[in-house]
């Protein structure tokens, strides 16, 4: 098939998933057009059945506002017919749906246009109120909606009233890719032998609750010789170096700021922390997983979906620090329970979320939605 993926560029887990899709697909023989506003940041090194359209922004004066939602539209028209696409695949809602949906109605009704929700598209921004009618107008229109949980799935027919089908197509981890690698020289770089590594990784947005992250660490480095690394940068940040700050520990925390190099990174970790306050599926927890690094995080969205309490790690109430420090300090403390999690969080990342099983489910909905 020629599919149009529609994404942003950007570090977040939506443009992740959408470009690993894209070059799964490609793989299996499929021409894929990437449509963003900047080369997605997983694609630079890769070469193949892959092509990316950068979307023009035109300027003038009288715009208060960057125009994107009709300059994308426009593009995707371009795209579809001059490519022949035979569908477009938006990730993330807002404003990909509205653009793809614009798109088909130019072109008299194809290229089909198929929907991925990821999370806050549904859960937050989708439902402010100069969004809303929008939102559940281009998610029905659509001629085929997945969501990357059942959480999400429950929550965008509540949310927005829509009678729709969607299919939970969950996210997915190059499992090959993303495994252990023995990497004793990146894990000197953090901490001592003896002593143990914790990571966050994530776009230190409020949601994320990385400030829990800094207080769960600080409770733990008290019981147990640890360093904390955390990756990603975004509005929270400086706040969170202050904290580290208050509370005397910037010896054991290093703000390493995005980062490329995950795998490096997570096979010197003994632990994850993902406090989060919505997660509709928790990507970068997967991630780690795959690399044999046990989750601690809160019981929110999709992540009980993700992970099984007692075998891969351990979900507490959002804000609960001392019941998610007291978990961390137990497994820490336990080798013989932290191998069987290692193992456990392996093999549920290989047996459930591989990339060839779910790129095998999006092939299968896209020939659904093709023939109806
Ligand atoms: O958190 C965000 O707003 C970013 C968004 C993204 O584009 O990465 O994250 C959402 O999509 C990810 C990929 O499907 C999910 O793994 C995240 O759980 C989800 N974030 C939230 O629901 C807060």
């Amino acid at each position: 098939m020629k599919i149009g993926i529609v994404c942003y560029p950007t570090y977040g887990g939506s443009g992740v998933i959408a470009t690993e899709l894209g070059k799964g697909l490609a793989e299996r023989g499929h021409q894929i057009h990437f449509i963003s506003y900047a080369m997605p940041m997983r694609l630079a090194s890769y070469e193949g059945n892959i092509y990316y359209h950068e979307v023009e922004m035109a300027n003038y004066p009288l715009f208060d506002f960057p125009l994107y939602t009709p300059a994308l539209a426009s593009k995707i028209v371009e795209v579809a017919q001059f490519e022949k696409l035979d569908l477009v695949h938006a990730h993330y809602a807002i404003p990909h749906a509205t653009s793809a949906y614009l798109a088909r109605q130019i072109l008299g009704g194809s290229p089909k246009v198929i929907t991925t929700l990821h999370g806050t598209d549904i859960t937050l921004v989708g439902l402010e109120p100069s969004f809303l009618a929008v939102m559940k107008f281009s998610i029905e229109q659509s001629d085929g909606v997945t969501a990357v949980s059942r959480f999400l799935k429950e929550k965008t027919l509540t949310n927005y009233g829509i009678d729709k089908d969607i299919r939970v197509i969950p996210n997915f981890v190059d499992t090959e890719k993303y495994n252990r690698v023995e990497c004793m020289q990146v894990r000197e770089r953090f901490a001592p032998a003896n002593e143990k590594i914790l990571v966050h990784i994530s776009n230190f947005r409020a949601v994320k609750r990385v400030a829990d992250v800094i207080r769960i660490f600080n409770e733990v480095q008290q019981k147990v010789p640890a360093h904390l690394i955390l990756v990603g940068d975004g509005p929270d940040r400086s706040s969170c170096e202050l904290l580290v700050r208050e509370l005397g520990i910037q010896e054991r925390v290093r703000f390493l700021g995005k980062q490329t190099e995950l795998v490096q990174i997570l096979s010197s970790a003994d632990l994850m922390l993902m406090p989060s306050q919505s997660e509709s599926f928790g990507l970068a927890a997967l991630e780690a997983m795959a690399c044999g690094v046990p989750v601690i995080s809160s019981s929110v969205g999709g992540l009980p979906e993700l992970q099984v309490h007692g075998q891969t790690g351990y979900i507490a109430e959002i804000g609960d620090v001392g019941r998610m420090a007291r978990y961390a300090i137990e497994l820490l403390g336990n080798d013989t329970k932290m191998a069987l999690f290692r193992q456990a969080c392996r093999n549920r990342a290989v047996e459930q979320f591989d990339l060839k099983k779910i790129v095998t489910m999006y092939e299968e909905y896209y020939r659904e939605c093709a023939a109806t």
